[in-house]
């Protein structure tokens, strides 16, 4: 991670307000470690249940949220941006997390309106003020009324905890006021026959190449001699 954040690439956008990376896109294509995490089949094949078998990698990332001054997410529903801005029919999408660090309610943690899904793909506004790149986010008013009966959920858990929501679930961040930087992997996986149909956004933010995510096998990862990864020297 730090590798790969350290690196001049347009997939790594800064916070608005320094030159502190926010989010790196592109992950699998950028570091063997992320290309062999997208396709663990601890994430697949849970995916593969809840979504179909053939599922696309459509965007993989981690969002940081560094301690202090670390900026919020508005509230959305991931599918405002891929069905306006990528041209993807059915928020069928399924977006995959696994907690980098411990996420607990000081260090912005994500928060759901439970069941928002329910009510369907809400009205949505192009926001280019709040967050560090444009995106779709719900308006005031729909937060509001969809969520004033419902609960919200604030997802926390150690490190290593991961969370599968879907396309259309409302959810946003709050800023990090925490001494805790907080790092999360977030991983989108789409059924292929639910492919973008434009090509507005950069590759690295929704990747083209619609081939099928195969799983590896579980010791994919904590394998390090298949890994290739070096020990650091004095
Ligand atoms: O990392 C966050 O706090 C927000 C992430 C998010 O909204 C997303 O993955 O869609």
């Amino acid at each position: 991670m730090d590798r790969v954040f350290s690196e001049e690439s347009a997939a790594n956008v800064k916070e608005k307000n320094s030159n502190v990376v926010r989010t790196a896109f592109g992950l699998h294509l950028r570091d063997e470690v992320f290309g062999k995490l997208v396709r663990h089949p601890r994430f697949v094949e849970p995916a593969q249940q809840i979504a179909g078998p053939d599922l696309y990698v459509m965007q993989s990332k981690i969002n940081v949220k560094e301690a202090i001054t670390g900026e919020m997410w508005q509230w959305h529903q991931d599918f405002a941006t891929h069905h306006r801005d990528d041209g993807v029919p059915e928020p069928l999408a399924l977006n995959l997390h696994v907690f980098l660090d411990d996420v607990n309610e000081f260090n912005g943690p994500l928060y759901f309106i439970r069941g928002s899904h329910r009510a369907g793909a809400s009205d949505a506004h192009y926001d280019t003020v709040t967050t560090s790149h444009p995106w779709w986010v719900v308006p005031t008013e729909v937060v509001r009324k969809v969520g004033e009966k419902r609960d919200l959920v604030s997802a926390t858990g150690p490190a290593g905890t991961a969370l599968i929501f879907g396309d259309s679930l409302i959810h946003g961040s709050p800023p990090n006021l925490s001494p805790w930087t907080r790092a999360i992997f977030s991983l989108i996986l789409d059924p292929v026959a639910n492919r973008y149909t434009k090509d507005k956004r950069p590759e690295h933010i929704h990747h083209r190449d619609v081939t099928p995510v195969t799983a590896l096998d579980d010791g994919c990862l904590t394998d390090m001699s298949r890994l290739g990864v070096r020990k650091a020297t004095a």
